[in-house]
């Protein structure tokens, strides 16, 4: 096809083209994602199937949506979408795509599955995450459990960073920049699965997966590496009948998690992408916040040629937990300091100093604190691409001479002195949609409190309708249930969504029966799960 040509477009490109380019969302890679799996699969000779569960909430609120839209493709593609009742239950289902071929009864050589939720959710879901992984995947199944994560509580209760729960259940995890990438991580992140036994967790922020680009859709374009430096145990890593709880805890600490750590190694997931010639410092980044960095560069005007200049050599991590030692050492070699850039708690950062501690060569690492134990790279909060750019500055200007860099770092810390910036001289709250029946249900008669829970209902809280508090979702009325007790106040209303009652929320209400708290329950019918 010559450049001039035109070829026919269509909406559905981003799921059945497998050549070229497409535009599509994250989102939307994820629901090609399986599609893309089946046919590898079948390439290889193996006939698999696909199974997607989990449950809405930012940044995933649309994938459901997205995948109900799409049910009959998945379906000519051999790829169950079956919505969760809620997440651990979704999990749980996802756990027993991986147990089909046990009892010799299964109708596929294997099934690979796709779980999704929110924050809250991947919280909610610790034991059977824990009970899953322990447990591990078929050999052509796999598991990914994407992360919806909500650093700064745009659309949350909470602010949420979901990789140390994987960590805790001893999951691997990915963290992916842009659209491609989440689309690629999935294909390696299935592999991995396999692989290493493991599940495998894939970060999603509303900065990634709510992103739209143009995607290289060649099928043939990733190659999945198996390890030949890793030696599997005789009976493998992958799920059994009969197992017993300490065959799993030998089988994960001392080989599922090495695996990850081999695969990541194999496929080069953690990448150089600036050698930075003579290399003074090294900057270490990973997902969203490795978009900061860029952007970060970009403001400095220091792109790979001039860092090659400066000695500034930059390390992308695909896989911040557990991080692969060979790799990130081998970029450690010869610089005098490692910036760590990430956003919230640092994950990349202690792992980094931990294995410096014993090498022949140790930079200087800060990240979260600077040279002098200070505080560097906040965790409350996001990163703002400007304070990174005037961070890293500062140290290079330490190492080299550069007027213009200089100049840079100038403008950027008068952008950085809040003082300059205009004050906020109002304060707008959200309030409920015109026509939402919330306007008038959450109303309490004169004399009555409320409480709150989880929902667009929560917002009632600033309403001024006497309603205090609200609890994560699901366990409206518990707070009662602990207070009344103790309170002078004899009865309560409590809020509850349709959502979170099917959701979870029943069993709330099954407690504060149980309780014998007096308490007005009001399942707030709207026939929308909205937040
Ligand atoms: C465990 C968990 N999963 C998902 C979410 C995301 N989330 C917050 S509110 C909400 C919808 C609640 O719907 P509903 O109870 O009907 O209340 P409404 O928004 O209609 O007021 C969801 C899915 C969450 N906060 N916690
Ligand atoms: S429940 Fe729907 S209509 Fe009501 S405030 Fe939320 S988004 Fe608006």
């Amino acid at each position: 096809m010559s450049i001039m040509e035109k070829r026919s477009v269509s909406l559905d490109d981003k799921y059945t083209l497998r050549k070229g380019y497409a535009f599509m969302t994250g989102i939307q890679s994820l629901v090609r994602l399986p599609l893309v799996q089946r046919e590898l699969d079948q390439k290889a000779g193996l006939n698999t199937a696909g199974y997607i569960s989990g449950y809405r909430g930012s940044p995933l609120g649309g994938y459901d949506q997205q995948l109900e839209r799409n049910k009959k493709l998945l379906e000519e593609h051999h790829i169950k979408f079956q919505p969760g009742v809620n997440e651990d239950l979704a999990a749980t289902a996802l756990w027993g795509t991986q147990q089909a071929e046990l009892g010799g009864e299964g109708k596929y050589d294997g099934v690979f599955g796709i779980w999704y939720g929110k924050g809250p959710g991947v919280d909610r879901s610790g034991d059977v995450l824990r009970h899953a992984n322990y447990a591990g995947t078929s050999k052509f199944g796999g598991v990914l459990a994407l992360m919806g994560d909500d650093h700064t509580a745009e659309s949350s209760t909470v602010c949420n960073q979901s990789e140390f729960a994987m960590v805790d259940a001893l999951i691997p995890v990915l963290n992916p920049s842009g659209v491609e990438e989440i689309f690629d991580f999935g294909i390696f992140g299935l592999a991995l699965s396999r692989f290493s036994g493991c599940w495998v967790g894939l970060k999603c922020l509303h900065d990634t997966v709510e992103a739209t680009a143009s995607i290289n859709v060649d099928v043939e374009r990733i190659k999945v590496v198996i390890p030949n430096d890793f030696t599997l145990p005789e009976d493998g890593l992958n799920i059994r009948f009969p197992d017993t709880p300490h065959a799993q805890d030998k089988r994960i600490h001392e080989y599922k998690v090495d695996a990850a750590r081999a695969f990541c190694r194999s496929n080069k997931l953690d990448r150089t992408i600036w050698q930075g010639g003579i290399a003074k410092i090294g900057v270490v980044t990973v997902g969203k916040s490795y978009l900061d960095t860029r952007l970060a560069f970009d403001e400095l005007g220091i792109d790979e040629t001039k860092a090659e200049r400066l000695g500034v050599r930059l390390y992308k991590v695909a896989m911040p937990w557990p991080l692969e030692p060979e790799g990130i050492l081998e970029f450690a070699q010869g610089v005098d300091l490692i910036i760590v850039v990430e956003e919230k708690r640092a994950l990349i950062e202690p792992q980094i100093k931990e294995l410096l501690y014993g090498a022949s060569h140790r930079p200087q690492v800060i990240g979260k604190t600077d040279e002098t134990g200070e505080p560097l790279f906040r965790t409350a909060g996001a990163l703002d691409p400007n304070h990174i750019a005037a961070i890293i500055a500062r140290r290079i200007l330490t190492f080299r001479v550069d007027e213009k860099l200089k100049d840079r770092l100038h403008e950027m810390e008068v952008r950085l002195d809040l003082s300059l910036l205009p004050q906020e001289s109002m304060v707008r709250l959200p309030y409920f949609c015109s026509g939402c029946p919330h306007n008038t249900s959450t109303v309490v008669p004169e004399g009555s409190i409320a409480m709150a829970g989880i929902g667009c209902h929560y917002m009632v809280q600033w309403m001024d309708r006497n309603t205090l508090g609200f609890t994560h979702m699901g366990a409206e009325g518990a707070n009662w249930v602990g207070q009344a007790p103790f309170s002078k106040r004899k009865h309560i209303f409590q809020n509850i969504g349709d959502g979170t009652y099917f959701h979870s929320g029943i069993m709330a209400i099954r407690a504060a029966v149980s309780s014998g708290i007096n308490i007005t329950y009001k399942i707030l019918f709207n026939d929308a799960v909205a937040m």
